[in-house]
């Protein structure tokens, strides 16, 4: 039987067709059903563990790490399609599979990478903004702020002021997203290279993937677009709670348009206990690597290092995470392609060396959750060793990849008409005073 291939578009709206009754049932007949309590200690404790944000797009399961539309990520890596001769698949099927929750064929993969050669010219006053920054600038800094001159871009907002129902948010929110993602790579190559650089920029090739396209424009050689394509699809999407993705989805939820969701959500990235771990392990391993005057530590040498990190009242970066009980199959995923492909490299075996020391330490210190390395543990030694050294730049290549997840969510909350996000807050008086009279019902609180 031959069936007739539909358009990533129409997928997408059929998909959301489908959906959209399951949410309805759900709020028409299952509104009060209580699924979760709430503690004082997580109302202090930053949310931790609630349930209340919904999202398909992806799941983190604390010990089996995050699933993309159900699946993990080694399923990903074997089921997408790869361009001929490269070890990891393309970018833009991940793409699909995000945004439709179905693995793509070939030609599935050709539309995405169609919408993108179509949308992917930057207009000329986002260089000059770029340009206009002092050549110092905080990389994150500059990318946010060339995202936020693109407002004026946003399909969205014209429709929605000309009058738009809400059943179709979804349909410019599709463009505006796709609009944005197309864009990205140049805007990160044109940062590095502005900052980087002299602002020699390299023009991007169309008949390139996306992965492939950023390494042209950043003028580093194969196998640096399997890098990217590593890099973006381990960091696209991290389920709903995390700082990036929830702010995404927080300012999106007022219905600001996608160039200042995902600037807002670049913002978020941008903080040392989230994105900036990844290069902050990078310059907390050189400053380790001076003092060792570039020779490997001993055992003992680095358990000391960490040691006095932590006396010093710092955190040990790239490890512990909020919802993962175990090491991030992200690290693992990148430490299996730095063992087949850079196994001598000297910053990487600083970082084989601390998978082997810090856990215990951190178990010793006895505070984190968590002792095994995230994600960020390991990004950065793969960015050193093919060539970018400005370790500035890194959450930049984060903020990209993540940009993937956070416009598929934004779309499927539009779609879904899921409304502003409100949540109530007290005071500590009142907190203090639902405490008390609380514990007083439990015997054993008050004794
Ligand atoms: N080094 C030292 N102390 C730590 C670490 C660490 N790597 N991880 C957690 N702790 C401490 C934490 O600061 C807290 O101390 P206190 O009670 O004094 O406030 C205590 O252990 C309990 O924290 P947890 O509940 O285990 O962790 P939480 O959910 O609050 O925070 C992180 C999660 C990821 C923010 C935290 O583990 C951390 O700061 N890690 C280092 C920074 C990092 O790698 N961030 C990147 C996360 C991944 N990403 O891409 O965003
Ligand atoms: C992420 O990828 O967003 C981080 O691992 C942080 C998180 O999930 O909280």
């Amino acid at each position: 039987m031959i069936t007739a291939h539909i358009m990533f578009k129409e997928k997408i709206y059929k998909k959301i067709e489908r959906w959209r009754p399951r949410i309805k049932k759900l709020v028409d007949e299952y509104e009060d059903v209580v699924i979760d309590s709430v503690t004082v200690g997580q109302v202090i404790g930053g949310m931790r563990g609630i349930k209340s944000l919904i999202t398909d797009i992806s799941y983190l399961d604390p010990d089996k790490g995050i699933h993309y539309r159900g699946y993990s990520l080694d399923e990903v890596f074997d089921k997408l399609p790869k361009p001929e001769g490269c070890e990891m698949p393309y970018v833009e099927g991940l793409v699909y599979l995000l945004y439709t929750g179905d693995f793509p064929t070939r030609d599935d993969v050709e539309d995405v990478m169609d919408e993108f050669r179509k949308r992917r010219i930057l207009p000329r006053y986002v260089y000059e903004v770029i340009d206009a920054f002092p050549p110092t600038s905080n990389p994150m800094a500059v990318f946010s702020a060339a995202l936020l001159t693109m407002a004026r871009e946003s399909f969205f907002n014209r429709k929605y002021h000309s009058g738009l129902q809400k059943n179709d948010y979804w349909e410019p929110t599709y463009e505006d997203a796709l609009n944005l993602l197309a864009k990205l790579p140049t805007i990160a190559a044109y940062i590095y290279t502005k900052l980087y650089r002299g602002g020699k920029a390299i023009p991007s090739n169309p008949n390139l993937d996306m992965a492939g396209d950023f390494a042209h424009m950043m003028g580093i050689d194969k196998p640096y677009d399997d890098v990217t394509r590593l890099h973006y699809i381990l960091h696209a999407d991290h389920e709903s709670g995390n700082v990036s993705a929830h702010t995404g989805h927080l300012v999106a939820s007022s219905l600001s348009d996608i160039y200042l969701c995902i600037s807002a959500m670049i913002n978020a990235l941008a903080g040392p206990l989230h994105g900036l771990a990844n290069q902050e392990v990078l310059k907390w391993l050189h400053e380790l690597k001076s003092k060792m005057s570039d020779s490997l530590p001993t055992d003992d040498e680095l358990k000391q290092y960490v040691w006095d990190t932590l006396n010093a009242g710092l955190v040990i970066p790239g490890f512990g995470h909020a919802v993962l009980r175990r090491t991030d199959p992200r690290y693992i995923i990148q430490r299996e392609f730095a063992l087949r492909h850079m196994p001598d490299d000297p910053i990487f075996r600083y970082v084989d060396k601390l998978y082997r020391v810090v856990p215990p330490v951190l178990m010793k210190h006895g505070k984190a959750k968590n002792p095994w390395p995230n994600v960020d543990a390991h990004s950065g030694v793969i960015q050193w060793h093919y060539g970018v050294r400005e370790y500035e730049f890194y959450t930049v290549l984060f903020g990209v990849a993540r940009a993937i997840g956070v416009t598929a969510n934004i779309l499927w909350d539009r779609a879904l008409g899921y409304p502003i996000e409100r949540p109530k807050s007290i005071t500590t008086d009142m907190l203090e005073r639902m405490a008390i009279k609380k514990a007083e019902k439990i015997p054993s609180k008050i004794s």
